[in-house]
């Protein structure tokens, strides 16, 4: 079975080519996405999460707004019951300073990403995590299950 990626975004973000873009990425690297589209709340991620039980959470934004309400996105996240440990990734234009976005993703991942990046740039490190989910998940559905 493939891994599974749901792809959200901030809720203020109503740009989409880029959730497009990485879902068109996402299934090219074997993953099935559910794309939420813009403009998501947070208790709507996760109520997606809790139903679909996703390997992985990829949020993209670009508005500028994402250091701000990524971090809100992580951190009522995390609070729910269930959603402790599934791997969260952040991308895109984090803020409207590229010159301070470096440090903001310090700080996302600080806040529970498991890596947060800006640009295009991280897209090749970001390849290599998704195929850290998908080896994992291989080696986890080939384990007996647990008595
Ligand atoms: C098209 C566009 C729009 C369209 C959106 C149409 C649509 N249906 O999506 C419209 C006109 C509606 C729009 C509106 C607005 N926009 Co606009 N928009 C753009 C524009 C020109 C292109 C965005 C795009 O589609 N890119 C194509 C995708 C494929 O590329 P990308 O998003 O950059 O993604 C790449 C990387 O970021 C990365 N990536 C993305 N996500 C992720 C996730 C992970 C995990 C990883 C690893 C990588 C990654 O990979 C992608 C490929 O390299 C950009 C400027 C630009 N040239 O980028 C501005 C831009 C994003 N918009 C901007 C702004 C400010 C707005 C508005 C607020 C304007 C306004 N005052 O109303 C509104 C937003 C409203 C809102 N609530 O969000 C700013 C954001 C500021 C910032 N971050 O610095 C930009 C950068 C323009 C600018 N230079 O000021 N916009």
């Amino acid at each position: 079975m493939k891994a599974l990626a749901l792809l959200t975004t901030v809720p203020s973000d109503a740009h989409n080519w880029n959730l497009i873009f990485m879902q068109l990425l996402l299934e090219e690297n074997g993953f099935t996405v559910i794309n939420l589209g813009p403009c998501v709340p947070y208790d709507l991620l996760a109520s997606a999460c809790l139903k679909h039980n996703p390997d992985v959470v990829v949020v993209s934004t670009i508005n500028g707004h994402g250091f701000i309400e990524g971090k809100a996105l992580i951190t009522e996240t995390r609070k729910v019951p269930g959603l402790a440990d599934t791997p969260f990734f952040i991308g895109g234009k984090l803020s409207t300073d590229a010159t301070l976005s470096h440090l903001y993703a310090v700080e996302l991942e600080l806040a529970g990403y498991r890596k947060a990046f800006n640009g295009g740039d991280g897209l090749p490190d970001f390849l290599q995590q998704l195929e850290q989910i998908k080896s994992r998940k291989t080696t986890l559905s080939v384990l007996p299950p647990p008595r």
